[in-house]
């Protein structure tokens, strides 16, 4: 079989005091946690589109680095780089990818070449999948960067545009399906407006949910037994994206009695363009069981956009799987890797270096969230906190049994109230204690 990455061996962990760049220093594959190895517990991903299409451009700059792989025309590129991207996992020791359909297969001239392309490149990776024994962790249409979708695309004021996007979704959900991909995502990166004195915003989100539920329709009427996603994102590239942050999808698919198909997909650098912590939108996730897959990254808190950095500061890495932890794992989500080396990190070392990174700061936010739970001092320091609201009236309010009557004549009795200490500096002292002891 032709090798992309001849100078790559397959990573290996070598431990923590390792200086060999290309090895995990802190990913074991197979070391057991909480009855689970690091492997289960992680499910890594790659994403296609950064790692097999990104080619650095930016809006000053043209590309840093070549994707080509030497194709000669788009259909043999598409084949090239589903080679080069199985290498990668093998490699890696990546069990699973992610990919929207325009990035494994070019469009065509018409509607119907675009899917005859990708039904072709769809055939290699399944064979691929099964060569290396790999799995699709989540499929997706890229319903945002053809000038089509200029307007949005379920949202598009356009009904042809609505019914072209309809076709994409169809056509990448039997993709996902064939590939037995475990879900599918919806982002909505043009669903949402620049100006509301031109748009009917009542309307967008009537047709929003409508597409979302035809989708579940179509997916169920095959067969596809996977998870659906939503993946907040409030602004970039549309001004407003009406997935806003957890809260308010949550709140969407409420209201359209949607929230039983759908789960979520929480990305790191989404969650901080929101203006929340990553932590926060996996633990709204979490409370309201719509807890699903993760998108791994980090932003940069200078920069007001989406840097899709590889994640490597293990304290968000800590906080994130103490949360997947408390949520109970993931299901058939994991971890993928919606992450790019930076423009100038551009040879293909850098693709490898820059996931190892990524890893290795997963199995440290892993082993520590597991070192938290066990200690125990922050759950504990939790509960002790409402404490008040297990007894007495406490429990009264909890429980829905009193009303604003009785608690007006409880609290004439209050003398003095006694205002615990919140602790903030206390607790973070005991993540420092676990993380760098
Ligand atoms: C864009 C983004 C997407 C989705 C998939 O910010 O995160 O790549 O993950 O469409
Ligand atoms: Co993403």
């Amino acid at each position: 079989m032709r090798e992309f990455f001849k100078d790559i061996p397959k990573i290996k962990y070598e431990g923590k005091d390792s200086k060999n760049p290309l090895s995990f220093k802190f990913y074991e594959p197979d070391r057991v946690i909480r009855g689970k190895t690091m492997r289960e517990h992680l499910r890594f991903a790659m994403s296609y589109w950064h790692t097999l299409c990104g080619e650095g451009i930016d809006m000053f700059g043209a590309a840093s680095m070549d994707k080509s792989f030497g194709g000669a025309n788009p259909m043999e590129t598409a084949k090239l780089k589903a080679y080069a991207a199985f290498e990668i996992l093998d490699k890696l020791d990546i069990d699973f990818y992610c990919f929207h359909d325009r990035d494994v297969a070019p469009e065509g001239d018409t509607l119907v070449q675009t899917n005859k392309n990708l039904k072709e490149i769809v055939k290699l990776l399944k064979q691929l999948q099964q060569d290396y024994n790999k799995k699709l962790l989540w499929g997706t249409a890229k319903l945002f960067e053809h000038p089509r979708y200029m307007n949005g695309a379920a949202t598009s004021p356009s009904a042809d545009v609505f019914c072209y996007a309809a076709a994409q979704v169809k056509e990448a959900l039997d993709a996902t399906l064939e590939l037995s991909g475990e879900g599918y995502v919806f982002w909505g990166g043009r669903e949402g407006y620049e100006t509301l004195l031109n748009t009917d915003m009542k309307l967008e989100l009537d047709n929003l949910a409508r597409f979302l539920k035809m989708s579940v329709d179509y997916a169920k009427s095959i067969g596809f037994e996977g998870d659906f996603y939503i993946e907040p994102k409030p602004k970039e590239p549309t001004k407003h994206q009406y997935d806003f942050d957890a809260a308010t999808v949550i709140g969407f698919l409420k209201s359209y009695e949607l929230d039983q198909y759908f789960k979520l997909n929480i990305e790191a650098n989404h969650a901080t363009l929101a203006g929340h912590t990553f932590q926060h939108e996996l633990r709204v996730a979490k409370d309201n069981n719509m807890f699903g897959s993760i998108d791994a990254n980090q932003g940069d808190t200078l920069l007001g956009w989406d840097t899709d950095q590889f994640p490597t500061d293990v304290y968000q890495t800590t906080l994130c799987m103490y949360e997947v932890l408390s949520a109970g794992g993931f299901t058939k989500g994991g971890l993928n890797f919606d992450a790019k080396a930076r423009r100038s990190s551009n040879t293909f070392k850098d693709i490898f270096i820059s996931h190892i990174a990524g890893m290795d700061a997963f199995a440290i936010g892993l082993i520590a969230a597991d070192k938290i739970i066990s200690d125990g001092r922050i759950d504990s320091f939790v509960v002790q906190r409402y404490q008040s609201y297990s007894t007495g009236i406490g429990k009264k309010i909890v429980e829905g049994k009193t009303n604003l009557k009785e608690l007006a004549e409880i609290a004439s009795t209050l003398d003095e109230i006694k205002v615990e200490s919140g602790s903030q500096e206390y607790l973070e002292s005991i993540i420092n204690q676990i993380l760098f002891s």
